[in-house]
C-alpha cells in the first residue's frame, strides 16, 4: 500500500486520493498498514525500554489517580446514571438488558469535563513511555468511556474469557474507580505466551456463545494449567493491556457495582495530546460502542465506520489467530 502523508500544523494527514485504497483493504491488514506507517514518524532516537506492557501485555499502574479523584468520578457517573431514572443502571442492570452486567454511563458535559481534568494524570511520562515502547510509535486516544459493572447470575461477553477482536494495535487502558477485588470485581488475565498455546489449540477469537468461563478446559488436553494474573486494584489504580492479543476477562462483583473508566488507543502519526489540544476532546467520547476493527485509522479524530460489521468476522491469516502485532 502507497500512501503519501501531508501535514498541516502539527497534525499530518493521508492524500484523499489514497483513502478508497485504504478502505478496500481487509482490516486487520489496514491497520496494520496504518500502524506501520505510525512508525515512520516516530523519531528514531527515542529508546524504547522493555515494560510489562510489551513482555507480558499487561502493565499494572498504581495511583494513575489518587483514591479521591477516582471517588469524585464514580460518584458522578452514580448521578449521571440516577439523572436517567429508577431504571436507568445506577443500581442494576438496564431492564432492556437483565443479563448484561455494564452499563455505560451517558458521556454527559459533566463526565467528559470530569475524564478531561484528570487526563494528564492518567497520561504521565511513565504510561506514555510504556505505550510508545509497546507500538514504536505515538499513539491516540480512539475513544473513553465509563461503565459501571452490576452482579449478574452468568457471566457473558467480556466476563468470559476472550481476546477483543480489533486491531492487533489496540491497547486498552482501564482505571478503577471502585475497589476490585474477588468481592467487588476485577479483571483476569494470562500473558502472550499462554496465549498463544490457547490460540494453538484453538481458543482465540472466540464467537461470544463459544467464550469459557474456565479456562481450565483449555490448559487441560496440553497437560498445563493456566496461571491466571488477577491485579489487585484499588481507586484510582491503572491497568494497560493488549487487548486482542492476551486473553482476558473481567469478574464480576458480588454485590454493589464496579466503576471503570476505559481507553482504547490506537496508534498514531504525533502524540496524543496533540489531536485533543487542536480540535477539543468531544470526539473521544461516543454515546455507543463502536467497532475500531472496521473503521479508517488513516483519518484523524475518532475514525468513522467505512465498512459493515460482518457476523461472522473473517480472520484468515495465522498471525491474528496467534496474536503477532504484524502479518509474517
Ligand atoms: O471489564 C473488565 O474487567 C474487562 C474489560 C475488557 O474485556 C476489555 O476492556 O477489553
Ligand atoms: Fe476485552
Amino acid at each position: 500500500m502507497d500512501v503519501t502523508f501531508r501535514r498541516e500544523g502539527r497534525l499530518i494527514y493521508a492524500r484523499d486520493e489514497d483513502i478508497g485504497a485504504i478502505v478496500a483493504m481487509e482490516p486487520f491488514q489496514r491497520h496494520a498498514g496504518f500502524h506501520r506507517a505510525c512508525r515512520q514518524f516516530y523519531p528514531a532516537d527515542r529508546g524504547r525500554q522493555p515494560s510489562d506492557l510489551s513482555r507480558k501485555g499487561l502493565g499494572q499502574y498504581p495511583g494513575l489517580l489518587t483514591a479521591e479523584q477516582a471517588g469524585g468520578i464514580s460518584r458522578l457517573a452514580g448521578t449521571l446514571l440516577e439523572e436517567k431514572g429508577p431504571d436507568g443502571g445506577a443500581f442494576g442492570p438496564l431492564p432492556s438488558a437483565p443479563g448484561e452486567a455494564n452499563v455505560t454511563v451517558p458521556p454527559d458535559k459533566r463526565m467528559v469535563e470530569a475524564v478531561v481534568n484528570v487526563l494528564d494524570k492518567i497520561f504521565r511520562p511513565q504510561v506514555v513511555t510504556d505505550l510508545e515502547g509497546y507500538l514504536g510509535c505515538y499513539f491516540r486516544i480512539d475513544q473513553a468511556s465509563v461503565y459501571r459493572t452490576h452482579p449478574v447470575e452468568k457471566s457473558t461477553i467480556s466476563f468470559q474469557w476472550h481476546r477483543d477482536i480489533a486491531p492487533m494495535s489496540q491497547v486498552h487502558l482501564m482505571v478503577y474507580l471502585t475497589p476490585g477485588g474477588d468481592e467487588c470485581g476485577a479483571t483476569d488475565f494470562l500473558d502472550f505466551q499462554q496465549t498463544q498455546e490457547a490460540a494453538i489449540k484453538g481458543y482465540h477469537y472466540t464467537t461470544y456463545e463459544n467464550r469459557t468461563d474456565d479456562i481450565d478446559t483449555v490448559f487441560a488436553p496440553l497437560g498445563k494449567t493456566a496461571e491466571v494474573t488477577r491485579p489487585k486494584l484499588g481507586p484510582g489504580d491503572g491497568l494497560i493491556f493488549a487487548a486482542p492479543r492476551v486473553l482476558h476477562r473481567g469478574w464480576l462483583p458480588k454485590e454493589g457495582f464496579r466503576d471503570a473508566m476505559l481507553f482504547v488507543l490506537l496508534p498514531s502519526m504525533v502524540p496524543w495530546n496533540y489531536e485533543i489540544e487542536d480540535f477539543g476532546t468531544d470526539y473521544v467520547f461516543l454515546p455507543d460502542s463502536k467497532n475500531t476493527l472496521h473503521a479508517n485509522p488513516f483519518l484523524l479524530f475518532n475514525p468513522s465506520i467505512v465498512e459493515e460489521k460482518a457476523d461472522n468476522i473473517q480472520i484468515p491469516e495465522d498471525w491474528i489467530f496467534l496474536g503477532a502485532m504484524f502479518p509474517s
